[in-house]
């Protein structure tokens, strides 16, 4: 569901602009605030809400942090767009005698094993001990989608909601 919408607007994102470059600078002036940021090539590309978009930090899941329980495809949804050279920080505890089930971060390597969880050919990003303090920082720094997810007790913790996905826009600032 989450991905349906995540991959309707980039599709739209794609048609919009390739479509958007035929019209004319009129019909612009007819057009929404918001289809004006997306959209308004007299200003193309059209510009980062955040001046040094590069320093933008995101704390993945804010103040709940990387935990078990927590819907992060819907975090997500709420977070986007995310963009090129953003940091998301993961923050989780380190195992210890109160935390007996800790987590990590994988990246799953494509749409279906983000679907259904298989963490077969998934690369281990964090382990269990990398989000302590200040956390386990990750750079968005390729044109790709990353596909997230707490790499736990077997897929349980990704399928009870431990994993979204991020593609983040305009490499070229
Ligand atoms: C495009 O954006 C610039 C700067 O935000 C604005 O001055 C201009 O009026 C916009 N152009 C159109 C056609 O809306
Ligand atoms: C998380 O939220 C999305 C969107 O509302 C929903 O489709 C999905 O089933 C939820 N995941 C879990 C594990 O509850
Ligand atoms: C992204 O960050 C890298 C490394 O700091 C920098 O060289 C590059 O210019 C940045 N790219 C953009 C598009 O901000
Ligand atoms: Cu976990």
């Amino acid at each position: 569901m989450a991905f349906k919408h995540t991959h309707l607007f980039l599709t739209l994102l794609v048609i919009a602009s390739t479509f958007a470059m035929g019209l004319s600078n009129r019909d612009f002036e007819k057009s929404s605030k918001n289809w004006n940021f997306w959209f308004n090539y007299t200003n193309w590309p059209p510009r980062h809400p955040n001046p040094t978009p590069s320093s933008r930090k995101i704390i993945v899941g804010g103040s709940d942090n990387w935990r078990f329980g927590f819907n992060y495809t819907e975090w997500a949804m709420k977070s986007s767009p995310f963009f090129f050279n953003d940091t998301l920080v993961f923050k989780f505890d380190p195992p210890s005698e109160n935390n007996q089930h800790p987590h990590s971060v994988y990246l799953l390597p494509n749409l279906w094993s983000f679907l259904t969880c298989d963490l077969r050919w998934a690369k281990q990003v964090a382990k269990t001990t990398d989000g302590r303090g200040e956390g386990f920082e990750f750079v968005l720094n390729k044109w790709r989608p990353y596909y997230f997810a707490c790499g736990e007790s077997n897929g349980f913790h990704c399928r009870s909601g431990m994993k979204f996905f991020a593609m983040p826009l305009f490499p070229w600032y």
